[in-house]
């Protein structure tokens, strides 16, 4: 019905070192020991993935890259599509464009999250603007590239650009590009949506990939979503992609994978 991935957040020092065996392909491994079809790969620099040395180790455990996380290079770097330092917005593009031709490589969706920046310190009309044309510039590199990016919105805590679904539905229309469509994330439905499940059916067929987490950021079962409604409402819109969970490793990250996939799978055989 839908296929389990783990978001994989690997700092860049860490991930500099797969070229050594490092920690990533152990993250790979345990992905695959667990039973997940797919890892969603984070890192701050596109610049440093050593993609050949990635796609052995991706084949040697036969995992698939539903999408690349892009945020880390905000947190960073402060690389943003709405950064009022000109430098930082050329740096977010040039790294999206980067993001955009590994994705090709891997077969991979493009998130843009909090790459797309706060708004903290221009107004929100502003930043809209700022944000459409970065959007329109990144889109051209992805049409040409076939890669689809994927628009999250995140709680009024993490931007103030883009809480909700319907503010990120006006977005994709103001773009207007076939190759740009909708991450949902179960974490900021549950502080953002009315009602998940309505906002989930207005979004429909533009939802591309879905970020799974219980209420309170841990592992789906852990919180108080009901995840037997939501993915009930998934499956009736027809969607088949990935359940990508971004959770917090606790109590411990592989207690928290595990209990992912063992609830998961339990719902999804309910539906
Ligand atoms: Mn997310």
């Amino acid at each position: 019905m839908f296929k389990l991935s783990m978001v994989v957040s690997v700092q860049e020092a860490v991930f500099e070192s797969i070229a050594l065996k490092g920690r990533l392909e152990d993250c790979i491994k345990k992905a695959h020991t667990m039973g997940y079809e797919g890892v969603e790969l984070s890192f701050p620099n596109p610049w440093k993935v050593d993609i050949e040395h990635l796609k052995r180790i991706l084949a040697d455990y036969d995992l698939e890259v539903p999408a690349l996380s892009t945020g880390l290079s905000y947190l960073h770097y402060k690389w943003s599509l709405t950064s009022l330092d000109s430098s930082l917005r050329t740096k977010a593009v040039e790294a999206l464009g980067k993001y955009i031709e590994l994705a090709e490589l891997l077969n991979a969706l493009v998130v843009i999250g909090l790459i797309r920046g706060e708004s903290r310190e221009i107004p929100r009309d502003k930043a809209l603007s700022m944000l459409e044309q970065g959007l329109k510039e990144c889109c051209r590199v992805a049409e040409s590239r076939g890669v689809t990016l994927v628009l999250e919105p995140l709680n009024r805590y993490e931007t103030r650009l883009i809480n909700r679904i319907e503010e990120a539905l006006e977005m994709v229309h103001r773009v207007s590009s076939d190759n740009l469509k909708l991450l949902v994330d179960t974490f900021h439905m549950n502080i953002e949506e009315p009602i998940i499940e309505d906002s989930l059916r207005s979004a429909g067929g533009l939802i591309a990939h879905v970020h799974v987490a219980d209420s309170n950021r841990l592992a789906p079962g852990m919180g108080h979503l009901n995840f037997k409604s939501i993915l009930s409402v998934l499956k009736d819109i027809g969607y088949k992609n990935y359940l990508s969970a971004e959770i917090l490793p606790i109590p411990d990250p592989d207690t928290a994978a595990r209990a992912t996939i063992e609830y998961l799978r339990r719902i999804m055989a309910s539906l």
